[in-house]
């Protein structure tokens, strides 16, 4: 069967409807072969107003209705999600390229959070505060927030829709969400999904409550510019944040952007090998380099440089690189030829600094208009140029230290501070990795990879990248609006000292 018509084929039983997928104005193609699967039609920044518009009104109702009950579709969206997860998986291999553990992987991360967010549905706590008046209460109200807009990256097509929606339901808002204009068919997969754990929840879920908008940066522009989007959560390139973060604040709405991440590990000497060995080619290598959490940069002591080094090359040598649906590859394909194309550039910057690369070629998959490569090692005299630049491809830059301090400023030398790791048995570098002298990223880890963060925690950078937290810990205080309420059940007003009013 041609992928094509296996695309079809799962869009279908996940209640896609044919006429959103064929005969529209965006082609979709999979990275796998180059091929077009679909024709997607687009919509305008006018009709994603009118969306909007109408989800505000979807809040309005929603926000009445109980927490506990609203985590109850969240409940149902979970289930939906399990019965679905192979198909979905299935069709995230097909529109981005991932291998099919990472594709069900996502599947995964997305029922995870479901049941995260079920539980905190009963778990939306204020405090009480002691407060200074006599026959007084003071308390926190934490109520829904409104329309939560979420701009999706192609590299995790579903999962961050689903870190924001989970959240955003449970808290009693609806969401917009603006997927990537190259993974189309995933998003409206989801929305088919969530479409039948509506069905099965019941009328009190209002018409309009997840609104799926197909289009291109002009509708992007529309959800963040439009007055009734208070929080805008948005995953990509830097770039993009740098455009959508002061836009959002011109007009005072929230932003939670997660966007690049330049992520290190350090291999200190006391380091197990065997297993930052794994740690390191899993982060570096995994979903072809592709995601915010990639391992990016290394930093290795000396005493152990040359007994880690020829072992690294070796990984890097022999990782099996192919097709993510027809070969059990541990590496698939980049997302398109510029994505190719600004490898390249980044492996010739590195050449021209010196740097020695094992790896890098594209590799031949058989199709002229799919672009695979070998991941690259590149071992560089120091960290310079184009290494404290994020490459959104498999390069990992290996650079040689002495000092531990001087490591740390190494490390936090870079603008996006997302993941990081350390491996070592010395609990003082450990600890002081961990310290407020130590990494300065939103996650920081020991003897574990810098990718394949849980859901539990809060996902996000607290650098440059804008300090954005979404999924786990209290991300969800993002998605509400938090009010003071104190009570007077007393007879008397007290006023502040020495002020009173003459009252007929
Ligand atoms: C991303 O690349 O946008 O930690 C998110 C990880 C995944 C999330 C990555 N759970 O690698």
């Amino acid at each position: 069967m041609s992928i094509k018509a296996e695309t079809s084929e799962i869009l279908t039983r996940l209640g896609v409807d044919a006429k959103s997928f064929s005969g529209g104005g965006l082609a979709v193609r999979t990275p796998v072969t180059g091929e077009t699967i679909a024709e997607v039609p687009a919509i305008s920044a006018t009709a994603a107003g009118a969306a909007i518009d109408k989800a505000h009104e979807a809040f309005k109702a929603w926000r009445d209705v109980p927490a506990p009950r609203r985590g109850e579709l969240v409940r149902l969206l979970g289930e939906e999600l399990r019965a679905a997860k192979d198909d979905l998986g299935r069709l995230v291999s097909i529109e981005v390229g991932k291998i099919r553990s990472e594709g069900l992987g996502e599947v995964q991360e997305m029922i995870d959070i479901c049941d995260f967010a079920v539980g905190l549905s009963r778990q939306l706590y204020g405090l009480t505060i002691a407060t200074e008046r006599p026959g007084h209460r003071m308390m926190e109200t934490w109520h829904p927030l409104g329309v939560v807009g979420v701009i999706s990256a192609f590299n995790f097509p579903v999962a961050v829709w689903s870190w924001n929606a989970a959240l955003a339901f449970v808290c009693g808002d609806s969401v917009v969400w603006k997927p990537s204009e190259k993974t189309p068919l995933t998003a409206l997969a989801c929305q088919a999904i969530f479409a039948r754990a509506v069905k099965r929840f019941g009328s009190d879920a209002p018409e309009g409550l997840l609104a799926v908008l197909i289009g291109d940066r002009d509708v992007g522009e529309a959800l963040v510019d439009h007055p009734k989007v208070p929080l805008v959560s948005a995953t990509g390139s830097t770039r993009m944040g740098r455009e959508v973060g002061p836009r959002l604040a011109k007009r005072f709405a929230r932003a939670v952007l997660e966007l690049g991440g330049n992520n290190a590990g350090i291999v200190c000497p006391s380091a197990d090998l065997d297993m930052a060995l794994r740690a390191i080619a899993f982060g570096a290598m995994g979903t072809a380099g592709q995601r915010c959490t990639t391992l990016r940069r290394l930093f290795v002591h000396e005493s152990v440089y040359d007994a880690l080094l020829p072992r690294l090359r070796k990984a890097y040598e022999s990782v099996s690189v192919g097709s993510p649906l027809t070969s059990e590859a541990l590496v698939g394909p980049l997302i398109d030829k510029a994505a190719f194309d600004n490898m390249q550039k980044a492996l010739d910057a590195a050449r021209s600094l010196g740097g020695k690369v094992t790896g890098g070629a594209r590799f031949d998959s058989g199709s002229a208009e799919a672009y695979y490569a070998h991941p690259a090692l590149v071992e560089m005299p120091k960290q310079d140029g184009v290494v404290l630049e994020e490459t959104f491809a498999p390069i990992l830059y290996v650079m040689k230290y002495t000092d531990f301090d001087a490591v740390l400023e190494e490390h936090n030398a870079v603008g996006a501070g997302l993941s990081s790791s350390i491996f070592t048995t010395d609990m003082r570098e450990a600890e002081t990795f961990l310290s407020a002298r130590g990494s300065d990223c939103g996650i920081a880890n020991v003897n574990i990879g810098t990718s394949g963060a849980e859901i539990g925690g809060a996902f996000g950078g607290e650098k440059e990248t804008g300090g954005g937290r979404e999924s786990g810990s209290d991300a969800w205080k993002a998605y509400m609006r938090r009010a003071t309420n104190t009570v007077n059940y007393s007879k008397a007003l007290p006023l502040a000292q020495g002020v009173s009013f003459d009252i007929e």
